[in-house]
């Protein structure tokens, strides 16, 4: 076997088993029990992932430079602009830290207990858009109810803590959703009755944590699959499951009475469910004017996709990936039941490329400042590929074009617009946050 053949295997290794679950080899997508994951690989362990920290991003468009906001972060997974001027950086292993004046600030803001294997970890951080005034911070990590089995199954829960100064107070914890915790003998959501609060973390991966507040204060919570089996996949065809879906709630964890699939009773899982079919919908962006979520799945071992989800769409997984159908799914009455309704039964991709093996697609954000074309450009990631893509679509988001936009981004996890309406992205292999600055 040559050198090259297996440096690209340890790429593959490591994008199944560092952060996100666009895996090769098989054992993702074609077994049917238990192990979706081969040989554990803790996270951080590695050196790899897409490209070295020491290697410079390069970006393919002048007029553009690319400057570190801070370094020597651990494995950061998300972050979130303060309206004074602080950045909120969430790692892996459930910690918030705090920049302020450019400083990573030594204590952190809270250091949460999770679960952290392969996948799982704390992925999810938003502040409250009244945040000045309530000091609200939102966090989505995975539960660690059985320290003694760190590999089984886990839950995974949205909290709200209160921020005084610049920690978290003692004491404030809300769960707003994920209520139901297991234990050594009750670690699937399937253990409990159907339509409970819970978001699985079956196997090692497709946690989801995206967040995003929208302009009519409503939060958006992107969920995956969770799912350890094919069979466990199907939730995400299930309204009455949190799993695999785009999720609307109200700041408190109920449900907008506006839903698509709103039944009258605010708690109801179904009541919550914006859009559904979604495997691993790790990141998203709202789009300004409509707030419509734009969400980057990864795929499984084929198509990574960029979805818009409009209100109460089925997006397809695990009966479709990518523009078609899902390999294997026709076996199963749930595809079998759908695809009987033909293809407008489910929306298709805004875009979606393919998987060869290493790829995971991180949903971003819309630049707003940048000179044409770049304004109004969404701007996403590849973590396996530590590429920077970007896309435009017309008035009624026709894609018009997707172009690659920087390459050497040591391994992109989270991206967002900042206040001054340019792309700021963590990036994960290098451990830090930078910021995309057009320089004219
Ligand atoms: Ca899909």
């Amino acid at each position: 076997m040559s050198g090259g053949w297996v440096a690209a295997f340890v790429v593959v290794l490591s994008a199944c088993f560092l952060i996100l679950g666009a895996c090769a080899g098989g054992n993702d997508d074609r077994e049917s029990s238990g192990s979706a994951s081969a040989s554990p690989t803790a996270p951080g362990n590695s050196s790899d992932g897409g490209s070295a920290a020491a290697t410079p991003t390069i970006i393919a468009v002048q007029g553009f430079e690319e400057v570190t906001v801070v370094s020597g972060l651990d494995q950061p997974t998300n972050f979130a602009f303060a309206p004074d001027g602080r950045i909120f950086i969430a790692g892996q292993q459930g910690d918030v830290r705090i920049v302020r004046d450019g400083v990573l600030l030594p204590t952190a803001f809270v250091e949460l207990t999770v679960n952290s294997f392969k996948q799982r970890g704390l992925f999810g951080l938003a502040l409250d858009p009244d945040f000045e005034a309530n000091g609200y911070v939102y966090l989505y990590f995975t539960l660690e109810h059985d320290a003694a089995n760190p590999s089984g199954p886990k839950m995974n829960r949205l909290i709200r803590v209160t921020a005084d100064g610049d920690v978290a107070a003692p004491g404030s914890e809300i769960v707003l959703l994920g209520s139901v915790v297991g234990d050594p003998s009750h670690s699937f959501c399937e253990d409990f009755p159907s339509g409970s609060d819970c978001l699985p973390a079956d196997g090692c991966c497709h946690v989801g944590g995206g967040l995003r507040f929208a302009p009519d204060g409503t939060l958006f919570v992107a969920t995956g699959d969770g799912a350890s089996t094919i069979e466990l996949r199907f939730r995400s065809q299930n309204l009455d499951s949190l799993a695999g879906k785009m999720l609307r709630i109200n700041p408190d964890g109920s449900a907008p009475a506006d839903n698509p699939y709103f039944t009258g009773d605010p708690a109801a899982n179904r009541s919550k469910v914006w859009a559904y079919g979604l495997r691993e919908p790790f990141r998203f962006g709202l789009q300004p004017g409509t707030a419509l979520p734009f969400i980057g799945d990864v795929g499984g071992l084929f198509w990574e996709e960029i979805n818009i989800a409009y209100p109460g769409v089925n997006l397809g997984w695990p009966c479709y990936e990518g523009q078609g159908r899902h390999y294997g799914a026709e076996q199963y009455p749930i595809c079998e039941t759908l695809f009987l309704e033909g293809p407008d039964a489910v929306a298709p991709p805004l875009h979606t490329y393919p998987n060869p093996g290493n790829r995971a697609v991180i949903g971003g954000d819309f630049a707003l400042t940048y000179p044409e074309p770049y304004a109004g450009a969404y701007f996403f990631g590849d973590w396996a590929q530590s590429t920077i893509s970007y896309l435009t679509v017309d008035d009624d988001n026709n894609l018009i074009d997707v172009q690659e936009f920087a390459t050497g981004a040591g391994g992109p996890v989270a991206l967002k617009t900042g206040p001054d309406g340019e792309i700021y992205y963590l990036a994960w292999n290098a451990g830090e946050l930078r910021h995309i600055r057009w320089a004219g």
